[in-house]
């Protein structure tokens, strides 16, 4: 296959993309399944139909660079490269999680792969990634770090006095917006005066871009340009990605709020792994065939990592006062 590939990656890099998107897929419907069944404490928010956006941005990152995530937080961790198997024990509340079963799904970190943490508090990213970002500019190896946020935390006050300060201090930093329509079950429209972000983004002398978040192709190129030139001294940008979820805001949300067939609409028509499956076969860098061997492959990886969590023991009393203070 792949005599000619019109895509600005090679082959390997862009079926090891579909493999990640699809993970993060897997990873998710998976959770929706054992959250049901009751297998899973706490509260997880699902970032599937989200992928192509996670993905595009991440595959230009290296470790040393940084991203500070939200409370949907899974599909940045696997974009970045956290360990499935240690996610899932964490989200499974056991011992050999990302944060040894005691952080949770909202609280999965790992410096080692420039994971931040997801993060609980609408906005609190925000000014971590400024940090991050001023520390790189001071290292000065071309890294940068990465805040994630949705349409509705981008109101809360961190996002917006983080932005002014990155502009003053140009730092290399970028923001990501992830519009998916709704905060829990508030539109969008209905809480935000403005239509796009990037006006936001020039209220703050930062440039802007929207992109079509469900094309991975659209994200990957728009974030490769705001990425080099941050890299490159340029200073911080806005990205949007307008995008679709396609489970409720926390599993067990019944989306009263939705208009009737709106999310079988997203699932038919808005579904950015099939774009990207259907974007690679047509041009015949990857049959049908070898893109259904990644899914059985990455199928069988989740359940691993669910029967490994399932197995691993829960943290114990004496875990109780261990990593509460980091350790020098
Ligand atoms: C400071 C703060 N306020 C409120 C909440 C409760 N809360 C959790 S998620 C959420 C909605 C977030 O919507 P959005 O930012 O669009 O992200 P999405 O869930 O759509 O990915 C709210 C209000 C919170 N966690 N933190
Ligand atoms: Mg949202």
């Amino acid at each position: 296959m792949a005599a000619n590939n019109p895509f600005p990656l090679s082959r390997d890099a862009l079926l090891g993309c579909y493999r990640r998107m699809r993970t993060i897929r897997e990873f998710e419907d998976r959770l929706h399944i054992d959250f049901g069944r009751g297998d899973i404490p706490g509260f997880v928010h699902l970032y599937a139909g989200e992928e192509a956006a996670a993905v595009g941005i991440m595959s230009h990152l290296g470790d040393g660079d940084r991203i500070a995530s939200t409370h949907r937080g899974h599909g940045h961790c696997i974009a970045k490269g956290v360990d499935v198997g240690a996610m899932m024990k964490e989200i499974y509340g056991r011992k050999g999680g990302s944060c040894e079963g005691k952080g949770g799904s909202m609280h999965i970190a790992d410096l080692s792969k420039g994971m931040m943490g997801a993060n609980g508090i609408l906005g609190a990213g925000a000014p971590l990634v400024c940090g991050a970002a001023l520390a790189a500019k001071f290292r000065g190896k071309g890294e940068i770090a990465i805040c994630f946020v949705g349409d509705g935390a981008s109101n809360q006050g961190t996002f917006l006095e983080s932005l002014n300060l990155a502009a003053i201090w140009n730092l290399p930093a970028l923001f990501v917006v992830e519009n998916n329509g709704y905060a829990e079950s508030t539109s969008r429209d209905y809480a935000t005066a403005v239509n796009s972000y990037v006006d936001r983004a020039s209220g703050f002398g930062l440039p802007g871009v929207v992109v079509d978040g469900t094309d991975f192709f659209a994200v990957h190129e728009a974030a490769g340009e705001i990425i080099r030139r941050a890299r490159e001294g340029g200073g911080p940008s806005l990205l949007e990605c307008k995008m679709v979820r396609f489970h409720g805001h926390f599993e067990g949300d019944a989306q009263t709020y939705r208009a009737n067939g709106e999310l079988e609409d997203l699932r038919a028509n808005h579904d950015c792994l099939k774009k990207l499956a259907a974007q690679l076969t047509s041009a015949g860098v990857a049959s049908a065939a070898e893109l259904a061997d990644i899914d059985r492959q990455v199928l069988a990886l989740i359940e691993q990592a669910v029967v490994d969590a399932k197995a691993a023991p829960l943290p114990s009393a004496a875990d109780l006062l261990t990593d509460v203070y980091v350790k020098y």
